[in-house]
């Protein structure tokens, strides 16, 4: 009858309110991985490289340090595609968000170039190689946590 017909409206309209909730639901999604003795989360939400470091620090130890080719090529088979990536990489002189000093460099062509980009990213598509880049980007990032 058509009596029952607001009833089946409002449960259709719950059932797609709930679907909207959930779906709207900002919790990044989190890709965790491992490098020798560290994990790496991929953490797939823009933010600044400050925003970006903070969530690392609150979350996880730091943004990652990218310590050598190895460490590089966990993070590129892990995140697919044509990605620019935060990493801890920041001038001082160049050195990680954990404060070690780069024992293993991996710039991409004709970088760091830039006086006022003064964080470092991953250039995924191009074998996960760095640039340097202007702080206020927002770029999805890699944190590392102890394993
Ligand atoms: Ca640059």
């Amino acid at each position: 009858s058509s009596s029952s017909f607001p009833f089946i409206n409002l449960f259709f309209t719950l059932l797609i309110c709930n679907f909207l909730l959930l779906t709207a639901n900002d919790e990044p999604r989190l890709v965790l991985f491992s490098g020798l003795n560290v994990n790496f989360v991929y953490i797939d939400k823009a933010m600044t490289w400050s925003k970006a470091q903070i969530h690392c620090r609150e979350n996880y130890s730091d943004l990652a340090s990218v310590r050598n080719k190895e460490d590089n090529n966990r993070i590129t088979d892990v995140i697919p595609g044509r990605k620019t990536v935060w990493i801890g990489l920041f001038r001082d002189s160049w050195k990680w968000s954990d404060g070690s000093s780069l024992s293993f460099q991996y710039w991409s062509r004709n970088e760091p170039n830039g006086p006022t980009e003064i964080c470092g990213a991953a250039y995924i598509e191009n074998s996960g190689k760095w640039v340097d880049a202007n702080c206020v980007n927002q770029f999805q990032f890699i944190c590392y946590g102890k394993s």
